[in-house]
């Protein structure tokens, strides 16, 4: 005789799983193992993560060491210059960050003017760049708090240095953003402007208790402003590895019209794909202005197709172009569905590609499928265009 005793075992990989060692396959948290109960399908941490889909878009990660710099920069009332991409910073902020902030007086730079289209309404984009900074928390952030920065125009630069040194009085400043912001690229216009009064130099190292590195500018003999390390892109397609150059918007956006139907989709690329799946008003169509880098490919799907078949079809032929590697099937996608709130322009984004801006009606939904872990978002239109004849 024997005792058969049945072996746990991955339901999805069907390896054996082992609890000793995280680099082993069939690994699982000991205290998983523990809660389970002998019924209870269990997944290796390997397909956990696999299988695992987001319940709501990934936010923005940020470093212990970039929150203990900031609270000096809270605890000596610095000024904050809080630099966004203008071309897609929905989806870069961070709770912690703007809580650590939100007492300082805070300079917010949206680069990358030059970007957008040339007809772009200037005081409606700064108001949409304020209202996305109280929309995630930062309750006092205002219109005239914002500049638009064209890093090849000097007087954008000039604007800021002048506000920078009416706010800070004496104390020092934290050029503060995302990975790739503009950050260095604003310093380098600031710096063109910049008169050392003091009798130290500009240096780079590590900022105190840290091994964040920073660039010390001397504003006077007590006072500094920094440049500091971006915080995190994970959720943005720009901050993953090999991500498809074609994304990257380098020129003047130039928008793109594509019409949808109800219960058809607009697929991006092979990297995204947005549904109208329900529409308020009686409309039966979306029409979308997209801003994308140009060689990114949209393709309006009709409501005939079964999209999903179709989508794989287009991930397996590569149909569509750019592409990320790592997304290969549906189970490689996080789904939200976004129901407008409001009237009106509206945008739907993904982080590090680009948006679609459309006229919405309140209680429209669109079902949004991005590579897993990327930001997605929807907002007020950050463009409407110029009145004729306003400068
Ligand atoms: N067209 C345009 N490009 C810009 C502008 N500002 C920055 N860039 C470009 O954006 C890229 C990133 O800019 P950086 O200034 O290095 O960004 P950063 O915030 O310092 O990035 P990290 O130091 O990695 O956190 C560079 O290729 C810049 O040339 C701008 O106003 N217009
Ligand atoms: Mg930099």
């Amino acid at each position: 005789m024997s005792i058969i005793t049945s072996v746990r075992r991955c339901y999805s990989c069907g390896k054996v799983l082992q609890d000793n060692d995280p680099r082993k396959e069939g690994y699982i948290e000991p205290a998983t193992l523990l809660s389970l109960h002998a019924s209870d399908m269990i997944l290796c941490r390997e397909c956990y993560e696999a299988l695992h889909q987001n319940e709501a878009p990934a936010a923005a990660d940020v470093s212990d060491e970039f929150l203990s710099m900031l609270r000096d920069a809270k605890k000596e009332g610095a000024t904050i210059v809080y630099l966004v991409d203008l071309i897609s910073f929905e989806c870069s902020f961070n709770k912690e960050v703007l809580d650590l902030i939100v007492d300082l007086p805070v300079i917010i730079i949206a680069s990358k003017w030059d970007l957008m289209p040339k007809d772009t309404e200037v005081e409606h984009t700064k108001e949409y760049v304020a209202h996305r900074f109280r929309a995630e928390g930062f309750k006092k952030a205002k219109a005239t708090d914002v500049i638009l920065l064209d890093y090849n125009n000097s007087a954008d630069a000039t604007l800021a240095s002048g506000m920078i040194k009416k706010k800070r009085q004496g104390k020092n400043v934290y050029v503060i953003g995302a990975k790739g912001a503009g950050k260095s690229a604003f310093l380098t216009s600031f710096l063109r402007q910049f008169k050392n009064t003091s009798n130290r130099g500009i240096s780079i190292g590590a900022y105190k208790n840290t091994s964040l590195e920073v660039w010390q500018i001397p504003l006077d003999d007590n006072s500094y402003i920094y440049d500091t390390p971006g915080t995190g892109v994970k959720n943005s397609l720009l901050g993953q590895i090999n991500y498809p150059k074609e994304i990257v918007i380098t020129s003047r956006l130039t928008p793109r019209k594509q019409n949808v139907a109800l219960n058809g989709s607009l697929f991006i690329g092979y990297i995204a794909r947005i549904d109208p799946i329900k529409l308020a008003s009686d409309k039966k169509r979306v029409s979308f202005t997209c801003y994308f880098a140009p060689k990114v490919a949209l393709k309006a799907i009709s409501p005939k197709n079964d999209m999903t078949a179709l989508f794989h079809k287009y991930i397996k032929n590569k149909a569509l172009k750019p592409h990320v590697f790592w997304f290969k099937c549906q189970n490689d996608a996080d789904v939200f569905d976004f129901e407008l709130e409001e009237n009106g322009p509206r945008d739907i984004g993904i982080a590090g590609l680009g948006w679609v801006s459309f006229e919405g009606t309140k209680g429209d939904v669109f079902r949004i499928y991005v590579p897993k872990n990327i930001g997605a978002y929807a907002s007020r239109a950050k463009i409407i265009k110029k009145k004729e004849g306003k400068k």
